[in-house]
């Protein structure tokens, strides 16, 4: 009979098949879901204010942060950015909070692909 040293650790566990128990499991990988970061037009935010926030929240350069703001003025949205749950929602908080530090109405929100 085994002592407890030369034991493995299934036979302590109580399996001594010896089976590997990663190998039942189901493996199958998933891709975590992924968020778009939507700009809302409105009448009152300066087209400059939401260019310094596409740079500074988004990493626009300068000419796609000019390119998604007018896109945003001119049909009512664009997306900014597609990213994760957690970025996504932070991202859009980040931005509202800036916004509302300036008294300034800019929205943005978070649709999943
Ligand atoms: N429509 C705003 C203006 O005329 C500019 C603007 C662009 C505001 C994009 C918000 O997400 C926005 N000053």
């Amino acid at each position: 009979m085994a002592n407890i040293m030369s034991m493995s650790s299934f036979d302590r566990h109580g399996d001594s098949s010896n089976e590997c128990v990663a190998e039942k499991a189901k493996l199958k990988l998933q891709r975590p879901a992924m968020y778009k970061v939507v700009m809302l037009n409105d009448d009152y935010t300066p087209m400059d204010f939401v260019i310094e926030v596409l740079a500074r929240f988004f990493g626009c350069d300068q000419a796609k942060a000019v390119s998604i703001m007018r896109v945003v003025h001119t049909q009512g949205r664009a997306v900014c950015g597609i990213y994760s749950r957690d970025v996504a929602q932070t991202k859009t908080a980040q931005v509202i909070n800036y916004a509302r530090q300036q008294q300034y109405p800019l929205l943005c929100r978070v649709e999943q692909t």
